[in-house]
């Protein structure tokens, strides 16, 4: 709550008021502020938790008690850390800005604020678009087709856009969006839920399940005690957050056939939602990916802690619990787990597709389970499988390229005793970000140095976060329309071919990056935007912030279809961009997002309180962890 009141936000909900109202407020806000200081704990990062006792209730009404972790009380009492809502009256097409109404509270800015705020409020506008698009070709599809003006139903039919938004216009503060996605939720999604088919497991946990989620936990479901205080500052509109909870359960309820029906740890990866029964996958002999069966825990965790029902956590930790006793190379692991044996199949090595979140959900677990606050050591084993991981990519998998010098990520598709690859998905991009979030837990570099939690490993893989940040900056920066493909290869010999693959002659790396014909769409991905935003909040540092605009302007200059919504390209390395009739969902939970967060003040959701999950759902790191396998 007091993010909120020192926020921008604010002053937009009462943009008429005259002096005398603005100190009225001021008071009240003081008042609310000494209620909140009185009844929550200190929210200092990485503070240290007494041991207390405690039996409280869960949103669900059911008993919760937990002797070791008191810190419970710490999350039931504080109040949503809601970020500063920019208002509707904010977004005012056509490049005008907000200075005009609002001239006496912008004198007080910089002039680097106000470039920010502005470059924001582009990104809310292209949200908007996006949503426009969205609700009058697709409502209620998984996915818009812009060009065709239509909707496509490619995971399952849950209507995945709706719920994929949901938390990004609540962030946004874009209350018509939050009004018209959670009245969707509300009356549509459950029939959904018990009538449609097959969906994956993966897909729909990290989208519905953790969209259901962060709205839940944004719109102040998890904080009761407080959240009356708070709507009457702050209404979030749409329907009462409870809403969100039990879709979530009803939707986990059918998801977790998954580790029910498996003979082993690793779940089936696909489930019938209406009969609430699950199957293995029709191909490579019903193996799982392995990024798919190790990126559900922070949902299913997240879910247990404010329902009270342990299952949910405990199926989903079982799989790390059972990868942690499994054979691997210097913690780097095959790309395919099978449900059937239990073990790892095959022995391709990647970070991109199949393997990536694996890596990203081995931090991001341990970091929203508060073990950086709360050193519980249950939950120690994944930061040591996630650094011995850090430790094998650096020995295996990096590489520079010719002639320039990038530091980039191949792969060993043939296993540690086979070739390297030069290949690197733009998946892989996540790692930049993930390798900075672990070296700072999430404060900022600076901070991280003072209170010492920041030792020689950190420093090296902090710098490997920033060599690989610029990498796929340039993966950007080399091609004719300023978009990366959705794969690249890097030169690695002393000759190099004079022609140009990705149709920018000025770039300085045009001879260190090979697009090949095949891999040259972009689906509107957001792991590059991701990693700039981690960048920027724990370096601060501000050429993070012009990367990330630059990269929206091409998203806006070759992406952007005139009737709404943004489309996918089929080639982006010549002018014009080839178009794809579709909008992924991932480009309004995920992209959009980041960029609004990167050009934003970082007192929002800030990474030392919230852990993003795998599509840029936050959820509030808890100070205590319930996931474990007792
Ligand atoms: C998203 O669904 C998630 O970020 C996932 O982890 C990887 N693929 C897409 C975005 O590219």
């Amino acid at each position: 709550m007091t993010q909120s009141m020192m926020s921008k936000g604010i002053r937009f909900y009462c943009p008429s008021c005259g002096v005398g109202g603005i100190l009225g407020l001021f008071m009240i806000i003081g008042l609310l502020y000494l209620a909140v200081l009185h009844t929550s704990d200190q929210a200092s990062p990485l503070r240290s938790l007494g041991n207390l006792h405690l039996h409280t209730s869960n949103a669900k009404g059911n008993s919760i008690t937990n002797e070791q972790h008191a810190s419970y009380r710490h999350l039931q009492r504080k109040p949503p850390r809601l970020p500063p809502r920019v208002r509707s009256s904010q977004y005012i097409p056509n490049n005008k800005t907000i200075a005009a109404d609002h001239a006496h509270v912008l004198k007080q800015k910089t002039s680097v604020n106000l470039l920010w705020e502005n470059r924001q409020v582009k990104v809310v506008e292209a949200f908007r678009h996006a949503w426009q698009g969205y609700k009058t070709y697709a409502m209620g599809r998984d996915e818009l087709k812009p060009i065709s003006h239509s909707g496509e139903d490619g995971l399952g039919g849950l209507g995945a856009t709706v719920v994929d938004a949901l938390d990004t216009a609540i962030i946004m503060g874009l209350d018509d969006v939050v009004r018209e996605a959670g009245t969707w939720i509300e009356k549509e999604l459950q029939t959904r839920i018990e009538t449609k088919g097959q969906v994956n497991l993966f897909e729909t946990t990290i989208r519905i399940l953790g969209g259901l989620l962060s709205a839940y936990h944004l719109s102040g479901g998890s904080n009761k005690t407080d959240v009356a205080a708070l709507n009457a500052i702050n209404k979030m509109p749409g329907p009462d957050p409870n809403v969100y909870l039990e879709r979530a359960t009803s939707l986990a309820d059918k998801l977790i056939s998954a580790f029910t029906m498996s003979p082993t740890a690793i779940p089936y990866s696909d489930v019938i939602l209406r009969s609430g029964t699950a199957h293995p996958a029709g191909t490579d002999g019903g193996a799982c990916s392995t990024s798919e069966a190790t990126t559900l825990q922070l949902e299913f965790g997240y879910l247990t802690e404010v329902s009270g029902d342990a299952k949910y956590g405990k199926a989903a930790m079982r799989v790390l619990e059972h990868i942690k006793g499994l054979p691997k190379t210097d913690g780097l692991v095959p790309i395919y787990i099978s449900p059937h044996t239990g073990q790892f199949q095959g022995v391709n090595i990647r970070l991109g597709s199949r393997g990536d979140s694996y890596y990203e959900y081995l931090l991001k677990v341990w970091l929203r389970g508060g073990a950086a606050i709360n050193n519980d050591k249950s939950i120690s084993y994944l930061k040591e499988m996630y650094d011995d991981a850090m430790e094998g990519v650096k020995h295996h998998l990096v590489r520079m390229s010719k002639p320039k010098g990038l530091r980039f990520v191949g792969e060993l598709p043939s296993g540690m005793m086979g070739a390297f690859s030069p290949k690197m998905d733009h998946l892989v991009c996540f790692l930049a970000g993930n390798l900075a979030l672990g070296a700072t837990k999430g404060l900022t570099k600076q901070e991280a140095i003072k209170r010492g939690h920041f030792n020689a490993q950190d420093e090296e893989n902090f710098q490997l976060a920033e060599d690989l940040a610029k990498t796929c900056y340039e993966m950007y920066s080399v091609t004719a329309t300023g978009l990366a493909p959705e794969i690249v290869y890097f030169h690695m010999d002393e000759e190099y071919p004079e022609n140009l693959s990705g149709g920018n002659a000025d770039s300085e790396f045009k001879h260190d990056i090979i697009i090949q014909p095949r891999d040259r769409h972009n689906l509107l991905r957001p792991e590059t935007v991701e990693s700039l935003f981690i960048l920027y909040r724990t370096s601060e540092d501000p050429k993070y912030r012009e990367w990330g605009w630059k990269i929206f302007q091409a998203f806006e200059s070759h992406t952007k279809v005139e009737s709404g919504g943004f489309c996918s390209l089929d080639d982006v390395t010549n002018i014009p961009a080839r178009k794809r009739d579709k909008m992924e969902t991932f480009f309004l939970g995920e992209t959009l997002k980041y960029l609004y967060l990167l050009f934003g003040d970082a007192s929002v959701l800030p990474l030392h309180e919230y852990v993003f999950n795998t599509e840029a759902h936050p959820l509030p790191i808890s100070s205590f962890s319930p996931l474990h396998v007792q």
